[in-house]
């Protein structure tokens, strides 16, 4: 069936391809858009399960995202691998499972490169088959080795895991250092005004949100009180640097247009490139053309301007020629949140819109809305326009890129779900454990099973149910999507089996994990 279907494609093409062009060019195009398209990762950070109108949002119109989900396919079971930022990139990036490695979470701008130089990586292995390949937009994986000097050159970082070209925010948008940084430089550094970066105190002198609050645009709810930059107080400190410091509201054009230049220059031969947008994690700093457009606050406006800058993204890939032989996956790396830290008005002007899409939990939850997501592919001419319950994560993208090449790229954690991706089988995997703070949970099946963790049930800073429970949490999400019958008691025979599944997965008792605070 498959290979059926594979075959009517590549003919498909093979005729398109033909048209106009010299005869030896035609084979050469055809084979190549079928074994090496190029491939896109558009990744949001914070975008909920119902954030899009492609996911039943009614309250907010995303119509570029939209055109993805209608002509490619759309799951409905699409998962990070956690309920945070560091470790669903890790798992995205390595294929991994990021409870597999004790550092693999929320992580400082001073932390050093996570993944090593030596671990098999989504960029490499495509380099490998000849990629040109590069990241623009959001890193948060480390860099360096510790100690970090940000005036010379930092390294190890993207380029040294499988990126030919970074042009990256270091870690998150909130955090310092608040500078870009291209190929492991830091862009327009004047080495007169050095910097320096420190996580655990103040620079002598040096304002803050707690010293200077009349310096302040945006006011801190939690965390969030130490260096102001460009009005914006960070979470740690930062001496130095102004002449590299970035503009927030200009961030997503300036990542827009790397990377439409970076698609320009390299379409001539396969590319791989991780877009990873900064929208709609805090600050949310929406150009002043989106302010106010979604009535919802920042929040809203800047998953107005994520949808614009998508579909600009998307003519560049049109108008370059290469629409049909690009492979395109959108994702986001957790659930969402409302108040993550700023007073910006995003919890009082969300009004009727349910970024959960009437899931439980948020972003730091066990409960799905911590981790499904929206999950498009889209392949314009390949991918059959559809909606797909096959349940598959972002951490397999690894094992279904080598099967779409044709190579061995298998980790033990990365299954190869291309049939499901491609919308030519409804099978994705039998099963995948979630994570959230250093807390794990298992989706097999229709069901979802939380083991006890003691932590508080709410985090009421964010104001999100956590999924912490002293007793287990058992969910049929067939019949009860938004997790309020807890079926532990009256199903133990189902407990016992996704206790012991999880167990042999996640290889510790569920009563030896420790619930450990949520930062
Ligand atoms: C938390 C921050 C939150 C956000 C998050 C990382 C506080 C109180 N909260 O520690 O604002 O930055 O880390 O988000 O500091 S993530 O999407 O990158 O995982
Ligand atoms: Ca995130």
């Amino acid at each position: 069936m498959k290979k059926l279907k594979l075959f009517s494609v590549i003919f498909l093409i093979f005729i398109t391809a033909c048209k106009g062009k010299k005869e030896e060019d035609k084979i050469v195009d055809a084979e190549q858009a079928t074994t090496k398209p190029n491939i896109v990762v558009i990744y949001l950070d914070d975008l909920g399960y119902g954030d899009l109108s492609a996911y039943g949002a009614t309250e907010l119109q995303t119509p570029n995202i939209d055109n993805l989900a209608s002509g490619g396919m759309k799951f409905t079971n699409g998962y990070a691998s956690s309920a945070t930022c560091t470790p669903s990139r890790y798992a995205l990036l390595t294929g991994t499972y990021p409870w597999r490695n004790k550092n693999a979470k929320i992580l400082p701008g001073t932390a050093p490169l996570l993944i090593s130089t030596e671990q098999q990586t989504l960029p490499k292995m495509l380099k490998d088959e000849g990629y040109q390949t590069a990241i623009v937009g959001k890193w948060h994986l480390g860099l360096g080795s510790g100690n970090v000097n940000w005036n010379e050159h930092v390294s190890p970082g993207p380029n040294e895991v499988g990126f030919d070209e970074s042009y990256i925010l270091a870690a998150t948008q909130d955090r310092v250092p608040t500078v870009y940084i291209e190929n492991g430089n830091v862009v327009g550094l004047d080495l007169n005004d050095p910097i320096e970066i420190n996580y655990e105190e103040n620079f002598e002198g040096e304002p803050t949100a707690l010293t200077n609050p009349e310096m302040l645009t945006m006011k801190w709810h939690h965390g969030h009180n130490n260096s102001i930059v460009n009005g914006i107080p960070r979470i740690g400190f930062m001496k130095g640097g102004d002449a590299a410091k970035w503009s927030d509201v200009d961030m997503a054009d300036n990542f827009l247009v790397k990377a439409q230049n970076y698609v320009k220059s390299h379409k001539d031969k396969p590319f791989f490139l991780y877009y990873a947008l900064q929208q709609p994690h805090v600050p949310r700093t929406p150009h002043p053309r989106f302010v106010g457009k979604s009535g919802m606050g920042p929040r809203g406006d800047v998953i107005l301007e994520a949808d614009w800058c998508i579909g600009e993204f998307m003519k560049t890939l049109k108008e370059e020629g290469i629409l049909e032989n690009t492979l395109v996956v959108f994702s986001s790396d957790n659930g969402p949140v409302l108040n993550d830290g700023y007073y910006d008005d995003s919890d009082t002007k969300v009004g009727d819109h349910d970024p959960k899409g009437g899931l439980r939990g948020g972003k730091y939850s066990l409960f799905e809305a911590g981790t499904r997501v929206p999950f498009i592919t889209y392949w314009k001419g390949i991918i059959k326009p559809g909606v797909s319950d096959a349940m598959v994560c972002q951490m397999d993208l690894l094992a279904s890129m080598a099967s779409l090449l044709h190579i061995d790229g298998a980790t033990s954690d990365s299954q190869d779900v291309l049939d499901a991706l491609l919308g030519i089988s409804e099978k994705g995997r039998d099963n995948l454990v979630i994570e959230a703070g250093s807390r794990t949970a298992l989706r097999s099946g229709d069901w979802a099973y939380i083991p006890p963790y003691n932590g508080n049930p709410v985090n009421t800073e964010v104001n999100i149910e956590l999924g912490n429970s002293k007793t287990p949490l058992l969910y049929n999400l067939k019949d009860d999507i938004g997790q309020q019958i807890n079926l532990a008691t009256s199903n133990p025979e189902k407990l016992d089996e996704m206790t012991k599944l999880y167990k042999s997965i996640r290889g510790v008792g569920p009563e030896k994990i420790e619930a450990l605070e949520l930062k």
